[in-house]
């Protein structure tokens, strides 16, 4: 039984960039309760909704000790009415009901799976459900016709749906540090996103370039491209030009939060060989991987080996979609392919922007999102990957480094593995 009153309440700061959240933390299964919430928001195209949640999610991930119960969370910022039910829920039942039912609802197993798709975003999915697609097979009869993003995403499904892991982004990074370096010596590579932040798993892999003299990366990611693709390791890329300095508002004006950096969106044709030494995922046949379409037992995944339902359940063959055809093939199964699709994000920065470039690509999406909360709010400062503007000294503040950010920003420095909010 425990007496209220003698509950001592926990304390956190209220914006997540002033705390320090590392990978592990005691609320796993509350914030995995509201994180899943916060993604159906956001699949659902309600972004106040999914950030609240989010929000809710990284304050119980930055608590000292597992929550047992309601009375602990007084006082606590970003707990709103709605999360406080779900997080009751689970104290009460083990589990919430609300989460359990969206996972299991058909809306969000189709946002799932066609958001599975790269290239399909929130509101193309929703369009699509809204005719009645639900699966990929409903996708290909459609008859829709796809993007080229889409047709990769499409034609790559199984591979970009398995999670990368840290070897397979340290292999990818060792091919994306000799392109730059062929292309311009002295280039620097840095891995950024959740790989930096120690996650030991990712949906994509991200790199930042620079090159120390500013103005030497000018035109750098073309080079580098040409250099991948010559060398046969991009199975896709789309690049966008820098916009910084030539856009109306320009460097003048507070940067917007829209990124301005020549970045590539990229599908790596990464070979099995370059990661054969490193340990492969015990079970990397979960949601998102392991697809269950027409509400049979059947897996999309083409590596059998990754799958867990048995063969009886697969007829012994795990099918594969092929946008080719416009239609899901039978293929063998195996480890027939010796090389595995793998999103990667390619980013160049001068070298002066560096810092906030780095800062601003290191994630966690939320930790970004509350820093520039902070900056905004607190500071009457304006934060992007670019640059931090004075509003009240109306001027820019340079930065070498994270930690320099950290301190025009009034911040404690937070390490890259202590910001995943
Ligand atoms: P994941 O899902 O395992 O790849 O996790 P993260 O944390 O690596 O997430 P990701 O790859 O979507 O993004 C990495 C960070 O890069 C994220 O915290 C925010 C930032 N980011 C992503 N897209 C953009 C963008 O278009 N502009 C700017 N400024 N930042 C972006
Ligand atoms: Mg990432």
């Amino acid at each position: 039984q425990i007496n209220e009153a003698e509950v001592v309440a926990f304390s956190v700061p209220s914006y997540a960039c002033q705390r320090r959240i590392a990978l592990d933390h005691h609320n796993t299964v509350l914030a995995d309760a509201l994180s899943l919430l916060a993604e159906n928001a956001e699949l659902s195209d309600e972004d106040g909704r999914g950030v609240a949640f989010r929000r809710a999610a990284a304050v119980l991930k930055a608590l000292p000790r597992q929550v047992t119960s309601m009375a602990q969370l007084k006082g606590l910022p970003c707990l709103g009415g709605h999360s406080l039910r779900v997080i009751k829920d689970v104290l009460d039942n083990g589990a919430s009901d609300e989460v359990e039912s969206t996972k299991r609802s058909e809306r969000y197993k189709a946002l799932k799976v066609l958001t599975g798709i790269f290239g399909v975003g929130a509101k193309t999915a929703a369009r699509w459900i809204s005719e009645g697609i639900h699966t990929l097979q409903q996708l290909q009869a459609s008859g829709h016709t796809l993007n080229r993003a889409q047709q990769a995403g499409l034609e790559h499904y199984d591979d970009l749906n398995q999670p990368v892991t840290k070897a397979e982004a340290d292999a990818i990074g060792e091919i994306v540090e000799k392109a730059v370096v062929s292309v311009l010596p002295g280039a620097q590579v840095t891995l950024t996103g959740g790989f930096r932040r120690g996650k030991l798993a990712g949906h994509d892999v991200d790199f930042l370039i620079t090159h120390p003299e500013e103005g030497r990366e000018e035109g750098l990611m073309p080079k580098v491209v040409s250099w991948l693709v010559k060398q046969g390791f991009l199975l896709y890329q789309k690049t966008t030009r820098n916009s910084y300095l030539e856009s109306k508002d320009g460097p003048a004006q507070p940067p917007s939060n829209i990124d301005r950096f020549e970045r590539c969106f990229s599908i790596f044709k990464l070979e099995k060989q370059a990661t054969k030494q490193a340990e492969m995922p015990e079970d990397s046949c979960s949601f998102g991987a392991h697809r269950q379409v027409e509400g049979d037992d059947t897996c999309l995944q083409t590596d059998p080996q990754s799958c867990s339902l048995s063969p009886i359940q697969t007829g012994g063959l795990c099918r594969r979609a092929s946008s080719e055809e416009g239609q899901l093939e039978e293929t063998e199964p195996a480890g027939h392919k010796p090389w595995r699709a793998v999103r990667v994000d390619l980013v160049v920065s001068p070298v002066s922007q560096f810092a906030f470039a780095l800062l601003g690509w290191t994630g966690s999406k939320l930790f970004e999102r509350e820093l520039r909360r902070w900056a905004g709010y607190e500071k009457a400062m304006s934060l992007s990957s670019h640059a931090l503007y004075d509003n009240n000294q109306g001027r820019y503040l340079r930065a070498a480094s994270e930690e320099e950010i950290f301190a025009h920003l009034g911040l404690e420095y937070i390490p890259p593995s202590e910001r995943n909010a």
